[in-house]
């Protein structure tokens, strides 16, 4: 057990410093397992507190400390009392008006396997701040409401020693911005470095440089283009240029999260930087356009203004994911990208809003924030900023940001900041949007209609989700953009955004010669469960009419999840009727090659399993792995003599580009080899597999082979293809862990976890094998309860290294609830087995906490 309960912390405690911190100089001595690090803080009072006298009070964890003092006066050991969060000096040792701090720690960053401070990734020195990593380097206010200007000495042996800001010479950086601590980045190895430069708008030269390992150089390139876009993009659609002469990207090994915005000097896992045809797919060319240019906009939606508390966290991290998804809209597709956007947010954001880790997008507490960077502030937080946008409309929503800059530039704000700017502008009062700040949980729309002598009555109503999150929260403004289809197909009615601000309300129609086809929550324009039972009929006529790709898309899910749930409920179904319309649109030449090949990928069996808690079912896992293979088949049947042409027409020929037609047509064409190897026994998929000359295509040859208990030789081949390849090795891992057949996985992952080169350490890698096994339904929720044995195992052996990712990985867990009794007994047990380890850590303790509670 912990020694004593860590404090939860609250927004409404939340306090302004008694000091403000101008100005930091910091020098370190690199040393892998000691390292020097001098700090001189020049403090001032904060005027606006008014109490006092005050004692210095600085964060501070596993640092030792060597020497202190105060305007140049050295403090006595028992003038500086250290405790496992920080130090004080007594208040009448600390001049109140402003003083300079001056001291000397030594930390160890060899030894930091939490890849949290200063640490070691294969010989190079890097740091990782977000959220309160600064303390793990030396003693400081380490809170985003305190910016101050940075000045930066480091001394060691390495070539390339990078730090925040401007070169001043070797080793030596100044940054002009005033930043919080979590943006202070420092970085020291030997590196190759990849140069371009962007010429802004106004005429500024900037050198863009990215930092790799030696032999990583030819794989840059797709990043640095996606970056000079990234820099267009946000120039053209919020008028914000860069505003340093130099900006740097490094790629590390070992990183917990994807990427990290430091100002100026962005740290990346290298998994989002590295890219070569042959070694990365499709999907990681879209993952490296997508973080590179995130974490670019968080130069204005982040670092110039900050947060001011970390219950703020949406506040950058909900508006920069907006940001990105439109980004990633106007470089490749909105259609897909909306149909992509929102399979993620159900896949992660609903599912953790009706489990227990459910909280509000802004939440208000926490006892590690670590554990708070979720899909509900990520995910959700953009889906609110996309509806504030629709709401005001779009010039509003464009002068509401060109006010945010201007009037916030340089300061940590809050949620109320972001709001009083669009209230100021648009002069409407958004108190009640504020909700979706405020509330957890998902609403659900449920539908009502009525038609008589021309008229059509809508009503909407709100509620309440399944899970009772919602039970006594007040009505939120949930806006439905909705069509309507006459029997033909065409629209009697302009579409309309209905905006239902209360628990229910009735729309009115007149003028209409018969009860049209409603086609709600079009573009998924609000994020809520829209309870509207349709019959096949009805699904089937959307599925063919809406001219909303989304709810086209939508419908034809629609029919697929009532289909999957009759299947692994054991009824028996006809899908042919499905299997037809499908046809009718993976044929259909003017569609969007890759929105016919989401139209051909199933929903997941995570996915189904939701859809059968919404009908009140128990989801058997088992069950719905045979139901998806079963309907996969019917689909590939029915489909049998198209699959071959479809397979070959969306060859793409030519040299390898990932641009989006590119990879539109080849997921087309994987989609059309994964129906088509349910009848040949695999044998294109064999030949592709051999074949391939690019990783997306050989990469699901692989997969396709595997999850057909075929896939031996290959496993061996790509192995010894890319042993020294870590990155493609990953994909190695993750592959057999899961797409391996259930009855198989286990053997496999057990098998693999004992491998050379599961270097468990590394969090990509752990995340590959263990996260990959579970992830995989059939296979975790094995009903001897092995499966979870196996990762609770696991999981206790990363926590004793590495907390954060072993908290993020019990996520694994969420829905436990959601299965039958034996298997919440077996999960339950491991949960505890987990809940007493010794040493278990805060980051973990709170999540397994709430999963237990
Ligand atoms: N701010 C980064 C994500 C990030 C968050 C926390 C980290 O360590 C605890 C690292 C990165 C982003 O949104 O990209
Ligand atoms: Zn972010």
């Amino acid at each position: 057990m912990r020694p004593s309960t860590p404090p939860t912390i609250r927004l409404v405690d939340y306090q302004q410093p008694a000091f403000w911190i101008e100005k930091v100089n910091l020098k370190f001595a690199l040393h892998p397992t000691a390292t020097k690090v001098t700090s001189e803080i020049t403090f001032h009072a904060n005027a606006d507190r008014g109490d006092g006298p005050h004692d210095l009070r600085l964060d501070g964890r596993d640092l030792k400390l060597i020497h202190a003092s105060i305007d140049g006066r050295d403090l006595a050991d028992d003038e500086v009392l250290c405790d496992a969060e920080g130090l004080s000096v007594p208040a009448d040792l600390v001049p109140q008006e402003g003083f300079t701090w001056r001291c000397t720690v030594e930390i160890n960053p060899e030894g930091n396997t939490a890849l949290e401070g200063l640490y070691m990734s294969n010989g190079m020195y890097c740091t990782q701040c977000e959220a309160q990593g600064f303390r793990k380097i030396t003693y400081y206010l380490d809170r985003p409401d305190v910016m101050a200007r940075f000045n930066v000495k480091i001394e060691g042996e390495a070539p390339v020693l990078l730090s925040n800001g401007n070169k001043i010479n070797h080793g030596s950086w100044q940054d002009p911005w005033p930043k919080p601590a979590y943006l202070f980045a420092l970085v020291a190895g030997e590196l190759e470095v990849v140069e371009d430069q962007f010429t802004t708008r106004s005429g500024r030269d900037v050198v863009l440089q990215i930092f790799v390992r030696k032999g990583d150089e030819d794989k840059c390139d797709y990043a640095m283009d996606a970056l000079k876009r990234s820099m267009r993009w946000d120039e053209e659609h919020y008028g914000r240029e860069y505003d340093l002469d130099l900006f740097m990207i490094v790629a590390v090994d070992d990183f917990n999260m994807g990427a990290m915005e430091n100002k100026g000097l962005n740290i990346f896992n290298s998994r989002l930087v590295l890219a070569t045809p042959e070694t990365a797919t499709d999907a990681n060319y879209k993952a490296i356009e997508a973080v590179i240019a995130h974490e670019y906009f968080h130069n204005w939606t982040g670092n110039r203004i900050t947060c001011r508390d970390w219950f703020q966290l949406c506040l950058k991290e909900g508006l920069t994911v907006f940001r990105d998804q439109k980004f990633s809209g106007d470089m490749r597709s909105h259609s897909v990208q909306r149909i992509e956007d929102v399979l993620t947010l159900r896949a992660r954001q609903f599912p953790e809003d009706a489990g227990p880790l459910s909280h509000p997008v802004r939440p208000e507490e926490y006892i590690e924030i670590n554990n708070f960077y979720t899909a509900t502030v990520y995910e959700k937080g953009a889906e609110v900023i996309g509806m504030l946008k629709r709401l005001v409309g779009d010039e509003t929503y464009r002068a509401a940001c060109d006010l945010y800059f201007e009037r916030h530039d340089g300061q940590a704000c809050t949620i109320e900041d972001w709001i009083r700017v669009f209230e100021d502008v648009s002069g409407q009062d958004l108190t009640q949007f504020k909700l979706w700040y405020q509330q957890n949980g998902t609403p659900v729309v449920s539908v009502d209609e009525d038609f008589s002598q021309g008229t059509y009555r809508l009503t909407l109503r709100q509620d309440a989700d399944a899970s009772g999150h919602r039970i006594d929260k007040a009505a939120q403004v949930i806006p439905v953009m909705t069509g309507f289809l006459d029997t033909d197909g065409s629209e009697p009615l302009p579409e309309q955004c209905l905006i239902l601000d209360a628990a229910e309300k009735t729309f009115v129609f007149e003028g209409l010669t018969a009860k049209p086809v409603v086609s709600l929550l079009r573009g998924f324009s609000a994020p809520v469960i829209l309870d509207h039972t349709m019959d096949s009929d009805q699904r089937m006529f959307l599925f063919k009419h809406d001219s909303d790709t989304f709810n086209k898309w939508e419908a034809g899910r629609g029919i697929a999840l009532d289909l999957l749930c009759d299947m692994a409920r054991g009824q028996l179904v006809k899908g042919a009727n499905f299997a037809d319309a499908l046809r009718t649109i993976a044929l259909d030449g003017a569609l969007d090659p890759n929105f016919r090949a989401l139209m051909l990928t199933l929903p997941s069996e995570d996915a189904i399993a939701v859809h059968m808690g919404h009908l009140g079912a128990v989801p058997d896992p088992e069950a719905i792995h045979r139901a998806r293979h079963d309907l996969k088949k019917t689909i590939a049947k029915q489909l049998a003599s198209d699959l071959p042409e479809l397979f070959a027409a969306m060859r793409v020929r030519g040299p390898y580009s990932p641009d989006a037609d590119a990879a539109g047509r080849r997921a087309l064409r994987l989609a059309a080899l994964g129906l088509l190897s349910l009848l040949d026994d695999c044998a294109a998929a064999q030949d592709l597999y051999w074949g391939a000359d690019n990783m997306t295509e050989q990469f699901a040859a692989l997969s396709i082979l595997i999850s057909a208990g075929k896939g031996a030789d290959a496993i061996d081949a790509f192995y010894k293809q890319w042993k020294d390849e870590g990155l493609v090795l990953d994909k190695w891992f993750a592959i057999q862990a899961g797409t391996t057949p259930p009855e198989a996985a286990l053997d496999v992952v057990r098998a693999l976890g004992e491998h050379g080169d599961f270097n468990w350490k590394n969090p990509n890698r752990f995340r590959s094998l263990i996260g990959g096994f579970a992830t995989a339904p059939a296979s975790f929720h094995r009903a001897d309860g092995r499966g979870y044995e196996f990762v609770a195992d696991w999981l206790i052996k990363l926590d004793a290294l590495n907390p954060q990712t072993t908290a993020r990985m019990c996520g694994v867990f969420g829905t436990w609830k959601r299965y039958d009794k034996k298997r919440q007994t077996l999960i339950s047990t491991q949960l505890r087995r987990i809940q007493k380890t010794p040493t278990l850590s805060k980051d973990t303790g709170e999540i397994i906490g709430k999963l237990l509670a």
